[in-house]
């Protein structure tokens, strides 16, 4: 018979390249000695330390699906979501500074954006030298960004932006601001522009008080006239599909990335059953305990497989956004759901910092609600099987 491995069900390993698995065991290197030491401080403290962008440039996680002369490495989606799953087993904060860097501010400068915009702004962004934020969410507009207000008004000389954005990762401490405006000039369509920290007008205050993805700094973007040239302006895309384009990498991204957290927490819980006795046996050997590991390995396992069938058609260009709805709010829900058995089975021990396992479960929180909820997910696949749509 063949070999049985727990933590390998369907042997992910061997259907990787070699340099898949070469830059996915850097990034695991780089999360594991640069990242998790300071996590749990960083965490309680609420503090978003900026110089990550740069230890994060340096180890070459940003925008790695980027072409290398604009910085990035050339790789394919796979490795991104390797890379994603690496950093997020640590926290899924440290997993969105990456993610909004590489999928939601390179992404689309380098989709959209004129050969000048590439130049500008991809290798401080591939190095961590510049920080970036992408502002779609408006306080009253969240899963419907179409209901945004945010202006661009034409001047003689660009344009002339009016509006806010909530709950942007980074915003606080971003150099480079990818926005998202309706814009008079081009029929009430949205267009993105890129903004620069310290313009006129334009500021990003912190939004404390947050109980969840606390390593991750988010803030609103207030856009009060800020006057900008017309090279400010994305060329290459009109519409909501100019964010969702986006928006379809960092959620595939996602899938691989909760994973991560999911995988942290059953390792944690199997280990501690193994541990702990109570009743004079551990508790791992009581069918309850058993039940739920497996419950977990069998989600973690189909969620990987999910993924690595993703990526694999992203990587041939052939996948479609619903595919990408389907495995964002599958893995996030599924997540989500073992990291609250895994605080149940760590008894009291489960609430504490230092077992780690209620953090990730507060951090899959947010991560099930940002990228589209899932319930929004839901509806995006049941239009697509049904023709109707049930938004409004
Ligand atoms: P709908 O009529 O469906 O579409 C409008 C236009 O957009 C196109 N489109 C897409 N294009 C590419 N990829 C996709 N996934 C696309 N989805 C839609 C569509 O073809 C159409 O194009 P056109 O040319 O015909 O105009 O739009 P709707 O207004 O009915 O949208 C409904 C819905 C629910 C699908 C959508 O609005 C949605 O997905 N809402 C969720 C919002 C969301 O995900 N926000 C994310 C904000 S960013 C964020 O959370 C970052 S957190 C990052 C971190 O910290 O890691
Ligand atoms: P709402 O849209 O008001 O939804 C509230 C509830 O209603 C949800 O359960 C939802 O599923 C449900 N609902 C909504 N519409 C329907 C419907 N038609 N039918 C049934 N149920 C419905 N945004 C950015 O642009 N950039 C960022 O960098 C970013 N980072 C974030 C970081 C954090 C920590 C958080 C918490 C959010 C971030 N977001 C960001 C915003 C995020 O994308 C939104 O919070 C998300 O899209 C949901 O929008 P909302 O909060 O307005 O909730």
């Amino acid at each position: 018979l063949n070999r049985f491995d727990w933590q390998d069900v369907f042997r992910l390993e061997d259907q990787l390249s070699e340099d898949e698995r070469m830059l996915r065991d850097a990034a695991e290197e780089f999360a594991q000695t640069k990242l998790q030491p300071r996590v749990i401080e960083a965490y309680r403290d609420e503090v978003t330390d900026p110089g990550i962008f740069r230890e994060m440039g340096e180890a070459g996680l940003l925008g790695i699906t980027v072409p290398e002369q604009y910085g990035g490495l050339g790789a394919s989606y796979v490795t991104y979501g390797l890379v994603a799953r690496a950093v997020e087993r640590v926290d899924s904060g440290y997993r969105s500074m990456m993610s909004v860097q590489s999928s939601l501010v390179m992404y689309p400068i380098y989709a959209y954006g004129s050969e000048e915009q590439r130049q500008k702004y991809l290798p401080g962004l591939s190095s961590g030298e510049l920080i970036g934020c992408f502002g779609l969410t408006e306080p009253d507009a969240g899963s419907d960004p179409a209901g945004m207000k945010t202006r661009a008004e034409k001047t003689a000389t660009g344009y002339r932006i009016t509006g806010s954005k909530m709950w942007i990762s980074n915003s606080p401490i971003a150099d480079v601001f990818v926005i998202w405006a309706k814009s008079e000039a081009h029929g009430g369509k949205i267009r993105g522009f890129v903004l620069e920290k310290g313009m006129a007008g334009l500021s990003a205050p912190k939004v404390g008080g947050k109980l969840s993805l606390r390593a991750s700094i988010t803030g609103e973007i207030v856009m009060d006239g800020v006057e900008v040239g017309e090279d400010a302006l994305l060329p290459g895309v009109e519409g909501l599909k100019g964010p969702f384009g986006c928006l379809n990498r960092a959620r595939y991204g996602i899938s691989w990335g909760v994973m991560g957290a999911a995988e942290f927490c059953w390792h944690a819980a199997r280990q501690y059953g193994l541990d702990r006795k109570q009743f004079d046996k551990p508790l791992a050997q009581t069918q309850l305990f058993q039940k739920k590991l497996a419950d977990m390995q069998t989600e973690i396992s189909l969620g990987l497989q999910g993924s690595l069938r993703l990526g694999r058609l992203m990587d041939e260009g052939n996948a479609a956004p619903e595919m990408i709805s389907l495995m964002k709010r599958n893995n996030c829900g599924k997540a989500l759901d073992i990291a609250r058995m895994s605080r149940d089975m760590h008894g009291g021990n489960g609430i504490s910092e230092d077992f780690q396992i209620m953090r990730h479960m507060v951090n899959l929180e947010t991560v099930n609600t940002y990228e589209g909820t899932h319930d929004v997910h839901a509806l995006i696949l049941g239009r697509a099987q049904t023709g109707l749509q049930a938004f409004f």
